[in-house]
């Protein structure tokens, strides 16, 4: 794994901006369990909590311009990526102002208009999608990334390999970016993976990587940086791991016996919120005013965000079945 090339004290106002991302998807998420608890928002919830800092850090490194494809843990790239809270909020109830029109639920966000392409409920669905997305840029000759995220569990699916395959065979610019937290639903990565260092997988594929720690927001925007830079430059694409952990269970649902409460407990240590607020402090780039000062815009922004989804309309019952069924010619 590459050192953490951060010694110099961070830039403050990007920090707090790192800083604030961060909280704003602990926030969010944080509200959503309460909301499923309520009955507000109902079918399948996998929460991003501990594992904000990929997002986050990752983000920086992408413009505009650049797509991304996630999976169906993907609200904090949808709220990294600037998709309005309260579009994802109405979506996760299911709302007509939900940024898929209520039509996908929490697996399933869009936003064409920013250029985020799910949101996949299928594991490993994502990557032959980024692949044409990138295949279609280099054909049109934009300079553009295509960030593909997606988990340690996707790696044994055989569209992980047939997409680094052809996007190293033909030189796309994508960079795949694994989120490795160790498992697959109830599943150890020893369980299902006979080489665990999964950067080492691009070897085969004779494509550049990296690992990075996925707790650390300032190493994987740097190393997210250092990989688009690359990729951006018309190199090919790039397998970026992130080292990870999901503080909560897989979905809202599991007992969680495939891992020890002291395992979950040990990376709780290393909560990138704290991480990164501890290094600010720890050169005077951070002060209790200024963490309340964010704690408060970001519960504004989350409580907003559920106002939106409750005001929000149901999608009319004569609309169901538009874009689903084909209407009879004769
Ligand atoms: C093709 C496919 N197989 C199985 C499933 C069931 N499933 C849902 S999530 C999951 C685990 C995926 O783990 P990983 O890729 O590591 O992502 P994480 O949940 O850890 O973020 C599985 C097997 C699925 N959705 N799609
Ligand atoms: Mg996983």
């Amino acid at each position: 794994m590459t050192a953490p090339d951060i010694v110099a004290p961070p830039e403050r106002d990007h920090a707090l901006l790192l800083l604030r991302e961060m909280l704003r998807i602990r926030r969010f998420e944080e509200k959503t369990v309460e909301l499923y608890s309520a009955g507000k928002i109902r079918g399948f919830l996998h929460l991003y909590i501990g594992e904000e800092a990929v997002a986050v850090g990752a983000m920086q490194a992408l413009t505009a311009d650049d797509s991304i494809v996630a999976t169906y843990r993907e609200h904090g790239q949808a709220l990294a990526r600037g998709l309005p809270a309260g579009a994802l909020m109405a979506e996760l109830y299911g709302k007509a102002n939900g940024c898929s029109r209520g039509r996908g639920g929490s697996m399933h966000f869009f936003d064409v208009a920013r250029r985020f392409y799910g949101g996949y409920a299928i594991v490993g669905g994502g990557l032959p999608i980024a692949l044409g997305l990138a295949l279609a840029d280099k054909l049109q000759g934009h300079a553009r990334v295509t960030a593909c995220f997606f988990g340690d569990g996707a790696c044994a699916e055989g569209e992980f390999h047939e997409a680094l395959n052809l996007a190293a065979l033909w030189k796309l610019p994508v960079l795949f970016l694994c989120e490795n937290n160790l498992y697959a639903m109830g599943t150890a990565l020893t369980r299902h993976q006979s080489q665990t260092d999964i950067r080492r997988k691009a070897d085969a594929f004779a494509m550049p990587a990296d690992a990075v720690d996925g707790m650390d927001v300032l190493a994987i925007e740097a190393a997210a940086q250092r990989a688009a830079t690359l990729v951006r430059a018309g190199n090919g694409p790039f397998l970026l791991e992130a080292r990870t952990y999901r503080f909560r269970a897989h979905s809202m649902y599991d007992p969680e016996l495939y891992r020890t409460k002291e395992e979950v407990e040990q990376w709780k240590q290393r909560d990138p919120i704290q991480t990164l607020a501890s290094t600010l402090r720890a050169h005077q780039l951070l002060t209790d005013a200024d963490l309340a000062a964010l704690e408060r815009a970001v519960a504004a922004e989350v409580a907003a965000a559920v106002q939106y989804a409750e005001e929000g309309p149901w999608e009319p019952v004569e609309d169901l079945t538009r874009d689903v069924t084909t209407p009879r010619t004769a």
